[in-house]
């Protein structure tokens, strides 16, 4: 099932860091589309729920060096 989450990400300081969160979850299998908001501290991620969870994808984002959490 296709499916999106968004995540709160803190930690993002500059362009290079909402582009490394952005290639870190577009690399993880099953994620379609990810765009990582540095203004607004937002990641929104498209993904495929048979190949990955919420919780892989808030792992990936820690994974890179920063906070996240899944927003309701
Ligand atoms: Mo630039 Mo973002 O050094 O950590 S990548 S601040």
């Amino acid at each position: 099932e296709v499916r999106s989450v968004q995540l709160k990400v803190t930690g993002m300081t500059c362009s290079a860091c909402s582009n490394s969160v952005e290639a870190a979850l577009t690399a993880l299998p099953g994620v379609s589309k990810a765009t990582v908001s540095l203004l607004q501290n937002v990641a929104r991620v498209v993904f495929d729920s048979s190949l990955v969870t919420d919780e892989d994808i808030k792992c990936a984002i820690e994974d890179a060096g920063f906070d996240a959490e899944v927003l309701p």
